[in-house]
């Protein structure tokens, strides 16, 4: 089975296992996500369901749209009901990595809004521990601070901090959505790293928006397989 056919499997399963009429719903970025709101708006029209999505980026927000969904914000909508997104790398305990495309800024104010954050993803996503094979956590930080923080980080922690610079060679960095940088921390953890602590520490750094470290707010995942089934841990 395709990686993409995996992704698929994962969005739909958790989608239909979770989605119920009258929710306010989180969309996450990424692709797998794509799947999932594919579902939703198929079962919106065949159930005439009535929900409201909330987008965590750009992407999401035209995703919403251009699948004739309700797009609605946190102003209005400041609970949510569920929230499904993709993530970059997910341990046992399903803690996270998440920001690979981003956005993860957006994504962690939604899910923590939600009363619940399922996580869908490919196989490849599922690991013991957190850096396990995803080596790198996105650090989303305010652009004139970048390199005290990368000093900062480096001297604490270890690991060595990229700016995310934009794909062509003349390209400048990215800037998020929210008109900030991405740091990208490689680091090799162990499975006693405690990344909720290191996690508290570098939010404590001035110029530090947000990291994209997601402990303790998933509930559940779904992982498409190669033999076409759904793992859920
Ligand atoms: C988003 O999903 C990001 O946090 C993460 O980088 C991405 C994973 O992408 P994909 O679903 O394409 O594997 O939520």
């Amino acid at each position: 089975m395709s990686l993409e056919m995996a992704k698929k499997i994962a969005a739909y399963k958790a989608v239909d296992d979770h989605i119920t009429d009258n929710l306010v719903v989180g969309i996450g970025s990424g692709s797998t996500i794509v799947y999932g709101v594919q579902r939703l708006a198929e079962r919106v029209i065949s159930e005439n369901l009535n929900l409201i999505c909330i987008p965590t980026s750009f992407q999401a927000k035209q995703l919403i749209l251009d699948n004739g969904l309700i797009l609605g914000e946190l102003d209005r909508n400041p609970t949510i009901d569920v929230a499904i997104d993709g993530a970059d790398e997910c341990d046992v305990e399903l803690n996270c990595i998440k920001g690979g495309g981003g956005c993860l800024l957006q994504e962690k104010i939604v899910a923590s809004c939600a009363k619940t954050l399922i996580i869908v993803a490919d196989h490849t996503k599922n690991s013991e521990y957190l850096t396990e094979k995803y080596k790198k956590i996105p650090i989303e930080v305010t652009p004139i601070a970048y390199i005290p923080i990368k000093n900062r980080i480096e001297s604490l922690f270890g690991g060595d901090l990229k700016l995310r610079m934009g794909g062509s060679a003349k390209a400048g960095p990215i800037v998020t959505d929210n008109g900030n940088f991405i740091l990208d921390w490689f680091f090799d953890g162990s499975p006693t790293t405690d990344f909720d602590g290191i996690n508290r520490e570098i939010m404590m750094i001035p110029g530090v928006v947000d990291t994209g470290l997601f402990i303790g707010m998933a509930k559940k995942a779904y992982f498409g397989m190669p033999d076409g089934s759904v793992i859920e841990k």
